[in-house]
């Protein structure tokens, strides 16, 4: 009944809502941009009376129409104008208590005036909105988007309007079972537009994607290629570097591809944790520029090490959400990102996790400034529904726009396709298409997933998994010392690797509350949590093909899956530092062993 409703939605949108959005465009921050954010009308409506009637048939007055009565006995039961408001970018269970546990519709709507010259194209680009986004403009619905952490634009060019424009988004964060995650997850559902929503304005042909990197095979070489959109696809584009003094032109094919190989000064510098070396890059054609600042690395494993710029390097990592520090909210800003990278920083890390999905751009550039490598992650999680087509091609886009928007990112070395998924069949057809995807899109980078393990007797553990066959680097989560077992059982687990591969221990800790303190035998305590990272330590010490861990994590994050009153709260509480920013004592464990591994690495 649901699936008909649906189709007939679908249907009675004729088409629009069916629309995919247009192809991303790349490096927004280097583009003519105009802000949407600040506050728009939202009215809230949990039976989606927005666009259907009592009947379950689409409803002839859909909010996307935006009406207005323009006689006294017009009977339009919902006003933008006299809603009440949220501010974008931002979830709305932070901005409204009674919103706080909301899964349902939001229509948002605001207004802008424009005037698009003649020559220019315009796009409307939403940085993520969790979890379906339908967006209209003048009342026209330009298509739908459905992830709720990657990226999405659509043109607007013919539909904008030279003056005033009304916008309507309706935006839906019910969890769905064929979803991507699915609907069982441990991490609060936030909805809303909770990124960037800015106008994004082209000359008619423009450079709308671009991969410049060092060759893997041979990084003397820097390779890649540039995308062009419009009209006049084989528009020449030169290529420059103007610290390294390489300009190269380039000349696309009818698609508008164009490909590039140019040999590299030796003088080159390149990126590091220690030196996180970014050069400025321009892409002109006649009719702009495009600037972004990129950093050169190589990234490869040789048996079980890792290898950064040729030489092995372990990662002293943390685990992130998109969270932001000191309240509950998510995260979207470059402060945010300053402030929860600069705490990571503090604790002497040089690699973050950025889990469980694609965590939102200011966070990737801040790490990459920051010389902090990433780990980056599609939701993938648990147990979602693998033999279902629907859910592959989700998970397959989600993948895509996360390594279209980030591929041009030195501090990602690895794209992470699933986070402790059961081992079967179908689940391993369906990663091994992700795996496949990950390489053609990019081949400059490894491919991981955080496995499960399996004890072959009380004391010895196997990281086994089929999966990790088609895997660069195993990741894998373990809880010994809160799910399994006491701490001391750490000591004495001995860890078998079925792989000649690296691993990175992408999960382990435990749960404090800030400032509860008692015996370390008590759980919940501080104590507690300090005693199982250092028997989490000990044993990582004695792991060979260890090249690095990202303990779960960095901060108390909101959790619905995490009731126990007044210790959680409704929020999980593995963080090494609270929701308000204190500092556990696990924190100075974790740090201590930082310092010691990143004095060893001198
Ligand atoms: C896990 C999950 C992570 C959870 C964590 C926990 O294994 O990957 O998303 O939050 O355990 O706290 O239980």
């Amino acid at each position: 009944m649901r699936r008909y409703f649906l189709l007939l939605l679908l249907g009675w949108l004729a088409g629009g809502a069916q629309a995919q959005p247009d192809p991303l465009i790349i490096n927004v921050d280097g583009r003519r941009t105009t802000s949407l954010h600040g506050s728009w009308a939202a009215i809230v409506d949990p039976f989606d009376v927005g666009y259907r009637t009592y009947r379950n048939t689409p409803s002839g007055n859909s909010f996307f129409r935006h009406r207005r009565p323009q006689h006294p006995a017009d009977r339009i039961e919902y006003s933008f104008e006299d809603a009440p408001r949220l501010e974008v970018p931002g979830d709305w269970n932070s901005q409204r208590l009674e919103l706080f546990f909301y899964e349902g519709t939001v229509w948002y709507q605001r207004t802008f005036t424009y005037r698009l010259p003649a020559d220019r194209r315009l796009f409307l680009y939403f940085g993520a909105a969790n979890y379906e986004a339908i967006v209209a403009l003048n009342g026209q619905v330009l298509g739908r988007h459905e992830g709720g952490f990657t990226p999405f634009n659509f043109e607007i060019t013919e539909l904008v309007h030279d003056g005033e424009n009304d916008l309507v988004v309706y935006v839906n964060n019910r969890r769905r079972a064929e979803g991507v995650p699915t609907d069982n997850m441990d991490w609060w559902n936030y909805g809303g537009l909770t990124r960037r929503v800015l106008l994004v304005e082209t000359p008619r042909t423009f450079v709308r994607d671009y991969f410049v990197q060092l060759d893997p095979a041979d990084p003397s070489f820097l390779t890649g290629w540039v995308q062009l959109d419009g009209p006049e696809r084989t528009l020449t584009v030169t290529l420059r570097l103007p610290e390294l003094g390489l300009v190269q032109t380039i000349r696309p094919d009818t698609s508008g591809r164009g490909t590039f190989r140019l040999r590299v000064p030796e003088r080159l510098e390149r990126w590091s944790p220690e030196h996180p070396r970014r050069y400025r890059v321009e892409l002109a054609t006649r009719y702009e520029t495009v600037v972004d600042s990129i950093g050169f690395r190589t990234i490869e494993t040789r048996g079980t090490e890792l290898l950064l710029n040729g030489r092995p390097i372990f990662l002293r990592g943390i685990s992130i959400h998109e969270e932001a520090p000191f309240e509950g909210r998510r995260a979207f800003s470059k402060e945010d990102a300053r402030v929860l990278l600069g705490w990571a920083r503090e604790l002497g890390c040089n690699f973050v996790r950025l889990a469980h999905y694609p965590h939102n751009e200011a966070m990737v550039r801040t790490a990459e400034a920051m010389g902090l490598l990433v780990w980056a992650e599609i939701p993938v999680y648990w147990t979602i529904q693998w033999e279902n087509p629907h859910t592959l091609e989700l998970a397959r886009q989600q993948l895509r726009e996360l390594i279209t928007r980030d591929k041009n990112r030195a501090a990602v070395i690895l794209w992470s396709v699933a986070n402790e998924t059961p081992r079967g069949e179908a689940r391993l057809r369906f990663l091994r298409t992700l795996i496949d995807e990950a390489r053609r899109l990019d081949p400059t980078r490894l491919v991981t997933a955080a496995l499960e393990h399996r004890y072959v007797n009380d004391t010895t553990i196997v990281i086994d998994d089929e999966l990790g066959r088609y895997l660069d680097v195993l990741g894998n989560n373990e809880y010994i010392g809160w799910y399994d077992g006491p701490p001391e059982k750490a000591r004495r687990v001995v860890w078998q690797n079925a792989y000649d591969k690296p691993l990175i221990m992408s999960e382990w800790g435990g749960g404090a509350k800030a400032g509860f303190h008692g015996p370390a035998e008590q759980i919940w305590t501080e104590e507690y949590q300090a005693r199982l990272y250092r028997e989490q330590i000990a044993m990582l010490r004695r792991i060979p093909f260890l090249v690095g861990m990202s303990p779960w994590i960095l901060k108390d994050f909101r959790s619905p899956r995490r009731p126990l009153a007044r210790i959680q709260d409704y929020w999980n509480r593995k963080g090494v530092i609270s929701d308000r920013g204190q500092r556990k004592q696990a924190f100075y464990v974790l740090q201590a062993f930082y310092r010691e591994l990143a004095q060893s690495a001198i």
